[in-house]
């Protein structure tokens, strides 16, 4: 798409800072559509992989497109900062290992350092990562402004978080409406241009500090809104009722939306985001933290249910399927589902078999041999090869009991079946 910004006399030229999941697929986007991108890392397998246009993480139509761009030469990578129109950071921002749980912001500011000294007049700076609020204006922008530069006037620093999906990264990329959230109008303005080079999604401009909290705010909704339904299976579970076909029927509430119950929450968004907001204001954010804690300790909630169900039926050899953190990914960033297998595995005293078709690593076994002479199957990640296990490889369990957390299996009449809204009978 052809604007102000491409329209410029010269082809812009944009560094991307931070070749990850977000940083890579940003850049190749940029790339495609009529820019100049350099894609700067302080990993050197990555930068020398990229320029031969070998991808070095999975992502559904990355590799090809890589490919192309790397070959026209619109694309290259780099270990050392240089001139550019536009200088976008993505670099990870993890959780600090204190109380807390704050957020570390020396991977952004250590990458802004790198590029600062290359920023001149004019240039359009964008922080993507993940941040908490009011990063923008306390920390990043008196970092710019002591290169000299007059933010809003001489150079424009905008936030601008991403909020794509792993899998649908390329399409989200380009269709997602994207928050731009500038130090000042200008910036904005700016920052707005650059981005509807590729975004045909709405450009939602704001300013920096509502940008950072929204993006926070978004996946804050959905682990709260997850706590809720988990603690519903614990009240359920006590009273003798059903959590499933409780939530069932309250959403058919025009304006009710209770989400799934599981295992616990996983990832490197909705286990991290809320964080970045309570350890900013503990004082006042009681309901984050103890949808955090709820989230956080369901893992321990089915090992513990497990562990008697194990000893009360005298089970011998179990079988857990998935590792992931959620269905049909093959990421395993904080997912519960290992933390329970890992769990279980050193603590029952009985053989635990753990199958994942998503994970090729050890521990991923065949289907066939997961299964034989089991007596119990724990279901805890929704991959698609789990709605319906062939009656041949259920047959070869001992004894076909069946605890599926992410209610995921369909031929259910040929086990005896429980789900997190019927956890309560296995016990009984
Ligand atoms: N989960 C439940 N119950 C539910 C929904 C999810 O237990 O009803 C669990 C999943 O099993 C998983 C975890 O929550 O363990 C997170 O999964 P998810 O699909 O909710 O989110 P992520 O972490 O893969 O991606 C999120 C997305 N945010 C929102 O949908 C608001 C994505 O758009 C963001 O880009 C991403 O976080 C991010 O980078 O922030």
């Amino acid at each position: 798409m052809e604007t102000e910004f491409t329209r410029r006399e010269h082809q812009v030229k944009i560094l991307v800072s931070g070749l990850g999941y977000i940083g890579l697929p940003t850049a190749v986007m940029f790339a495609k559509n009529g820019c100049e991108v350099v894609g700067l890392d302080i990993n050197e397998g990555v930068v020398n992989k990229l320029n031969k246009g070998i991808l070095h993480l999975e992502e559904p139509g990355l590799a090809s497109e890589l490919k192309s761009v790397v070959k026209e030469k619109k694309f290259r990578a780099t270990l050392h900062s240089e001139k550019a129109d536009v200088f976008i950071i993505s670099v990870p921002t993890p959780n600090i290992e204190n109380a807390l749980k704050s957020c570390d912001l020396s991977y952004v500011k250590a990458a802004v350092n790198t590029v600062s000294k290359n920023f001149e007049k004019g240039n359009v700076v964008i922080i993507e990562s993940t941040i908490p609020p009011r990063t923008m204006s306390d920390i990043i922008l008196p970092l710019v402004e002591e290169k000299g530069l007059v933010v809003g006037k001489d150079i424009y620093l905008a936030h601008c978080p991403e909020r794509v999906l792993p899998g649908q990264i390329l399409h989200e990329l380009v269709y997602n409406n994207r928050i731009v959230g500038g130090i000042t109008p200008e910036c904005t303005k700016k920052a707005s241009e650059v981005y509807a080079t590729f975004v045909k999604g709405e450009l939602l401009k704001t300013d920096s500090s509502s940008a950072e909290l929204s993006k926070l705010m978004e996946n804050t909704y959905r682990d709260v809104n997850i706590a809720l339904s988990n603690e519903l299976v614990k009240v359920c579970n006590q009273l003798d009722i059903n959590a499933l076909e409780v939530i069932r029927l309250a959403n058919k509430h025009p304006r009710v939306n209770l989400h799934q119950p599981g295992p616990g929450v996983g990832g490197h968004c909705l286990a991290v985001d809320p964080y970045f907001i309570s350890a900013t204001i503990p004082s006042v954010t009681p309901l984050i933290q103890e949808a955090r804690k709820i989230n956080s300790t369901m893992p321990y909630y089915i090992t513990n249910i497990v562990t008697r169900l194990v000893k009360d039926q005298k089970i011998k050899r179990m079988t857990v399927f998935g590792a992931t953190y959620k269905g049909n990914i093959d990421d395993v960033r904080e997912s519960p589902a290992l933390e329970i297998y890992e769990y279980l595995e050193k603590n029952l005293g009985i053989q635990v078999s753990l199958y994942d078709p998503h994970v090729h690593q050890e521990y991923s076994l065949d289907l066939y041999d997961a299964l034989e002479k089991s007596e119990f199957l724990l279901i805890l990640v929704d991959h698609d090869e789990f709605k319906n296990i062939p009656e041949e490889v259920l047959n070869r369990m001992d004894r076909k009991l069946v605890f599926d957390t992410k209610n995921i299996m369909q031929n259910t009449n040929q086990v005896e079946f429980y789900n997190m809204g019927t956890i309560q009978k296995i016990l009984s």
